[in-house]
């Protein structure tokens, strides 16, 4: 027993302090069900588009669970010695066929319009390549204003503590990208499919190596938004995570500008060597 109210204090308190931290900061918690706070137009659809399929499952379960325990009680041994042997009903089997379709239908065309939304990117304001690689990802920021390119590596836990980032979560290089604004990033892999997975934003696209794959996200707040690898890509998959940094229009132009000149240090012997 007291174990189990230890868990549900923790959770409590998980709950708390996830609710003081805000949407921007928001990470999973122990005893978590629903999803992070949704921090983009895509996951506020995902949202409600998954509660509207609780509510049709909810129904569905409810009304099975009734139908069995009405049939359970009716028709027990006790109360109906002799069986009937009446099959076909042609009311009943038109019903219990249609039935399910309409409620397929209604689920198919929310579905649709969600999956057209996630896929027809907006134009795009910022534009990022990232590549999945054994493990850990490259960034490409591209265009005249920026034109660089950078590695970002999982911290150790020690560094992670040092930072004040959670575990395994914490890169060594941030993603930065300006709030309100329409980011396409473009994905690929090095080696092995990966996948760029960030759930407040509900993006999640595979790289697969010899192929771009092109997704969206528009995030609706500053802060910091966390993601992982999510296709099993090796012995190290689980090290390899994504830390985006939201932030406002002038510092996103103060980061390119220092970031330019950061990196292109680093990417001078690439070119070299591609001359
Ligand atoms: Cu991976």
């Amino acid at each position: 027993m007291n174990v189990r109210k230890f868990g549900i204090g923790a959770a409590l308190v998980a709950l708390m302090v996830a609710v003081a931290a805000g949407s921007a900061m928001a990470l999973p918690y122990n005893w978590q069900t629903g999803f992070q706070p949704a921090a983009s137009p895509v996951m506020e659809q995902i949202e409600s588009f998954h509660r509207e399929l609780l509510y049709i499952i909810v129904a569905v379960c409810l009304f099975v669970l009734a139908l069995l325990i009405w049939i359970v009680i009716k028709f027990r041994a006790s109360a109906n010695p002799v069986p009937s042997k009446v099959h076909h009903n042609t009311l009943l089997e038109v019903a219990w066929t249609l039935i399910p379709v309409i409620i397929l239908v209604v689920v198919a065309i929310p579905s649709f319009k969600l999956l057209y939304y996630e896929a027809e990117i907006p134009t795009p304001d910022v534009h990022i390549k990232a590549i999945g690689k054994q493990w850990f990802w490259t960034y490409e920021y591209p265009g005249a204003d920026a034109g660089f390119s950078y590695d970002s590596l999982g911290l150790s836990d020690a560094d992670d503590v040092k930072k004040g980032e959670p575990r395994l979560l914490g890169v060594d290089n941030i993603v930065e990208v300006p709030v309100n604004k329409v980011i396409e990033i473009e994905t690929t892999g090095a080696d092995v499919i990966h996948s760029w997975a960030i759930p407040q934003f509900g993006v999640k696209m595979d790289a697969v190596p010899g192929r771009l794959n092109h997704t969206w996200f528009k995030a609706a707040a500053i802060g910091t938004y966390y993601g992982e690898c999510s296709e099993l890509c090796g012995a190290r998959h689980a090290f390899m995570p994504i830390e985006v940094k939201v932030v406002s229009d002038a510092d996103y132009a103060a980061w390119l500008a220092a970031s330019k000149k950061k990196f292109a240090a680093l990417d001078e012997p690439t070119r070299v060597a591609a001359k």
